[in-house]
């Protein structure tokens, strides 16, 4: 058995130059496991909660009490425990902090602590995380969803739309996902240069022109998906993340045109937007409290479309299961900082495969070198992965480590979408 030695914290920054923490577990063979915690921008409400100090020296977002809770009481409950039982460990940080969004110790404190564990106990048995975490020894790679045109709160441009992804249906394996991806960005870079729109990027690596509207960022990349001799709707489809919090007030949404619509006027958008264009998915299409119409969307056009609950589940187990039981929608994102820890992530996990929905795992707009959501789409068998654009290396740290897997598993196969 190896245990817990002790655990220590500290500052350092994410993708967005923010202070976030990073932390080190050390056990008593000596394994070294060390996390560094990604940060949202368009955060659900119900999500666990993120401590930062007060205190102007970082505008606000420093994490030094969150480093302190680490070194101090963490550290002081976890030492000498079994580094194996993750649930236990898990359970103890939930019971020390003692809150129902994690708010005393920080849910930034908490998962560090949580996924450094993982990590070190995955060293101390000489195993890749991946093969730790996962319950059978089949491996199989994930289907990319990746931001190419980045909107909303991600950029400082006029779309609303969040994210505009591709999906490289059509690839056989992951090497050739990336591969399709990277002819597609690279031709919808020539595209919009030679129409003199700005090619810099957002946070999440995709480009982030000033376009006359949504749609307008469609039909470039699906213009971009033709270049590069692929068909839409066969080898690439796309994917939208709505973010559809951040464009509802007053139970209206400003999507089209900066006009407000309601959630019927919304709905029928949708139906004409996914007969229109190859859109395979469609997440947050909804505000996160607008239940009767998540299930409305999802009985209009679930069968066609992989309708993803991002900021409605939370990766909450509780709301997942109010979704499940009102069939709000077909599947599922996870974030592992939505909630906190590893074991309630799995559980959410768990329990989307066991009713059927799809499980994507998914990074944050501020993230890190930490690869960590590579492990676990595969550990999970969670057949999608959303992490960006090939662009920025917080985005591009996963995709290499996702290449590496499957260079070292020899071409396992993908799992079925
Ligand atoms: C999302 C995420 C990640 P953020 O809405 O899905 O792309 O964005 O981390 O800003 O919440
Ligand atoms: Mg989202």
């Amino acid at each position: 058995m190896s245990k817990i030695s002790f655990i220590k914290s500290r500052q350092v920054f994410d993708s967005r130059g923010f202070p976030t923490i990073e932390t080190d577990v050390v056990l008593s063979d000596g394994s070294i496991g060390s996390a560094i915690i990604p940060s949202g921008a368009s955060t659900g409400s119900y999500e666990a909660y993120e401590l930062r100090d007060q205190n102007e020296k970082y505008l606000n977002k420093s994490v030094f009490k969150a480093i302190e809770n680490v070194n101090i009481k963490i550290n002081d409950s976890l030492k000498g425990i079994d580094c194996f039982d993750q649930t236990k460990i898990d359970n103890i940080l939930i019971e020390l902090d003692g809150t129902k969004n994690k708010s005393s110790i920080g849910a930034n404190a908490i998962l560090s602590v949580s996924i450094a564990n993982c990590k070190a106990a995955a060293k101390s048995q000489k195993k890749e995380i991946y093969e730790y975490l996962s319950k059978t020894d089949i491996y199989k790679l994930p289907y990319p969803l990746m931001n190419i045109i980045n909107g909303g709160a991600h950029a400082n441009n006029s779309l609303n739309i969040q994210e505009f992804m591709i999906r490289p249906d059509g690839a056989n394996n992951f090497e050739e996902c990336i591969q399709f991806a990277f002819l597609t960005i690279q031709n919808l870079k020539k595209i919009l240069d030679q129409r003199k729109l700005n090619t810099s990027v957002g946070d999440e690596g995709g480009f982030a022109p000033n376009l006359n509207s949504d749609e307008e960022a469609i039909e470039l990349i699906l213009e971009s998906i033709s270049k590069s001799g692929f068909t839409p709707g066969n080898d690439i489809n796309i994917c939208l993340d709505i973010a559809a919090n951040e464009l509802y007030e007053d139970k209206k949404y400003s999507i089209i045109n900066n006009k407000n619509i309601n959630s019927e006027e919304l709905i029928d958008y949708y139906k004409k937007l996914i007969t229109k264009y190859p859109i395979k998915s469609l997440e947050d299409p909804i505000f996160e409290d607008d239940w009767k119409s998540w299930t409305n969307l999802t009985k209009a056009i679930g069968d066609k479309v992989q309708v993803v609950g991002d900021d409605l589940f939370v990766t909450n187990f509780q709301r997942l299961e109010k979704g499940i039981n009102e069939l709000s929608a077909n599947s599922i994102l996870i974030k592992l900082n939505q909630i906190g820890t590893i074991t309630e992530t799995l559980k959410a996990i768990q329990l989307a495969q066991k009713k059927g929905l799809n499980t994507i795992i998914s990074h944050r707009s501020g993230d890190t070198e930490d690869t960590f959501i590579a492990d676990l789409a595969i550990a999970t068998k969670s057949n999608q992965i959303k992490t960006g654009s090939l662009a920025r290396s917080e985005r591009v740290a996963k995709y290499n480590r996702l290449l590496r897997i499957e260079e070292k598993l020899k071409k396992p196969g993908m799992l079925q979408l």
